[in-house]
C-alpha cells in the first residue's frame, strides 16, 4: 500500500501523540494541570467544597483541566479576580471543563455555587506582577476570605521558590 504524503504524515502525528508525548503534555508541549471539584478535601477531611490543588502554577498556554469527580460544582473565572484582559471561562455544573490560559497573570476562580462557602482556586500563569497585588487586595468573603489567605501563602512561596 502506498501512501500519499498526507495519509503518512497523519500516521506519524497519531503514533507520535501515542507514544512520544508524555502525559500532562497537550500537543503542542504545554502542560495539561488537572484539578478535581470535590465535596471532601482528601488530605483534610474537614476542609469540604474545594478544589485540589488549590494553588496551580501555570505558564501562558497551558491548559487547565478541571474534572467533576464530586458532583453539583463548576468552575469560572471571575473578572475582578482576573488580570485585565484575562482569559475567560465558564463551565457547567457537573461537567469537565477545559481552559487554555494565554494572558499572563494570577486568576482567582470559582465553583458559582459554592464560592462564598469557601470553594475557589488560584492559577498563577506567567509573570503574574502585572496583578498579583491587586488581586491580593480584592474583597473575598466568608470561607473565601480565609482561604484566599491561605491560597496567597501558598503562592508566596511558589513565586519566591522561584526567585
Ligand atoms: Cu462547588
Amino acid at each position: 500500500m502506498k501512501l500519499t504524503r498526507r495519509e503518512h504524515l497523519a500516521l506519524m502525528g497519531g503514533a507520535l501523540t501515542a507514544a512520544a508525548i508524555p502525559a500532562g503534555l497537550s500537543a503542542d508541549g504545554h502542560t495539561v494541570h488537572e484539578v478535581q471539584m470535590l465535596n471532601q478535601d482528601p488530605e483534610n477531611k474537614r476542609e469540604r467544597q474545594v478544589f485540589v490543588p488549590s494553588v496551580v502554577r501555570a505558564m501562558p498556554g497551558d491548559t487547565i483541566r478541571f474534572i467533576a469527580t464530586d458532583r453539583g460544582h463548576n468552575a469560572q473565572s471571575n473578572e475582578d479576580w482576573s488580570p485585565e484582559g484575562g482569559t475567560e471561562w465558564k463551565g457547567s455544573i457537573n461537567q469537565e471543563v477545559e481552559v487554555t490560559i494565554d494572558v499572563d497573570g494570577a486568576y482567582m476562580y470559582e465553583c458559582q455555587p459554592h464560592s462564598s462557602a469557601g470553594m475557589i482556586g488560584l492559577i498563577l500563569v506567567g509573570d503574574v506582577s502585572g496583578n498579583y497585588e491587586d488581586l491580593k487586595g480584592q474583597r473575598f468573603r466568608g470561607k473565601a476570605k480565609q482561604r484566599a489567605q491561605a491560597y496567597f501563602e501558598m503562592a508566596d512561596e511558589m513565586l519566591a521558590a522561584e526567585a
